[in-house]
C-alpha cells in the first residue's frame, strides 16, 4: 500500500488544494489529507471546521482520507506508515519555503520523500489567504473554493461583522 500525506493548514481548502488532492489520488493507493492543528496559530476556521469542510469538498472517494495532526509532520507520517509527503507548487515564490521544509523533513525522517505537484494553471494564483481577504471584503469567491466553503466564509464574515 503506497500512502501519501498531503499536509497543510487548509484554512480553508481551495480549488487549488483539491486539484493537488485529486492528482495525488491517481498516483497513490491512499491520500491522507492532514490538517495541522496548532494551538499557537489562530486560523479563521477551527481544526474541526477545516476537517469537515475538507470532508464535504473531497466527497466519498475511497482512497482519500481526512485526518488532523498535532506535533511534527514526520512523526505523523511515520505513524501512518507513509511512503511520501506531497506538497503543491504554484510559483517560484513557493519554492524557498518548500525546499527548506522538504530538506529538514528529510533530516528528521530520511525514509519519507517529499514530492511536489503543480496544479492546473488556473489555480496557480489561488491561496487561502487571498480567498479569505476577498470574502472578508464582501467579494465573490465562488469560483475559487467549493460551494460549502463559499457558504462557510459568508457565514463566518456575516457573524464577525455583527
Ligand atoms: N494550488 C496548488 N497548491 C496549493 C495551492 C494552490 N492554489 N494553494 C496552496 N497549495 C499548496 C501549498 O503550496 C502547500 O504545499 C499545501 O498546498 C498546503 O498549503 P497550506 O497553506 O494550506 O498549508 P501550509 O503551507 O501552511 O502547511 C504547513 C504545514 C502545516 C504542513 C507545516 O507548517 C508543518 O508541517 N507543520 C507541522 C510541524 C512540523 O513538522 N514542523 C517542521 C517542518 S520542517
Amino acid at each position: 500500500m503506497r500512502r501519501v500525506i498531503y499536509p497543510g493548514s487548509f484554512d480553508p481548502i481551495t480549488n487549488g488544494h483539491l486539484d493537488v488532492i485529486n492528482r495525488a489520488a491517481t498516483l497513490f493507493d491512499e491520500v491522507v489529507v492532514a490538517v495541522a492543528f496548532n494551538d499557537q496559530k489562530q486560523g479563521l476556521f477551527s481544526a474541526e471546521e477545516r476537517v469537515s469542510l475538507l470532508q464535504e469538498a473531497s466527497g466519498t472517494k475511497p482512497n482519500i482520507r481526512i485526518a488532523r495532526f498535532d506535533g511534527l509532520l514526520m512523526d505523523f507520517a511515520r505513524r501512518e506508515q507513509a511512503t511520501a509527503v506531497v506538497r503543491g507548487l504554484r510559483a517560484v515564490s513557493d519554492f524557498e519555503f518548500e525546499f527548506q521544509m522538504a530538506l529538514m523533513n528529510r533530516k528528521l525522517e530520511p525514509q519519507i520523500e517529499t514530492i511536489f505537484l503543480m496544479p492546473a494553471e488556473k489555480y496557480t494564483y489561488l491561496s487561502s489567504r487571498i480567498v479569505k481577504e476577498i470574502a472578508r471584503l464582501g467579494g465573490d469567491v465562488s469560483s475559487f473554493v467549493p460551494v460549502s466553503v463559499a457558504k462557510a466564509l459568508r457565514e463566518k464574515f456575516a457573524t464577525s461583522n455583527g
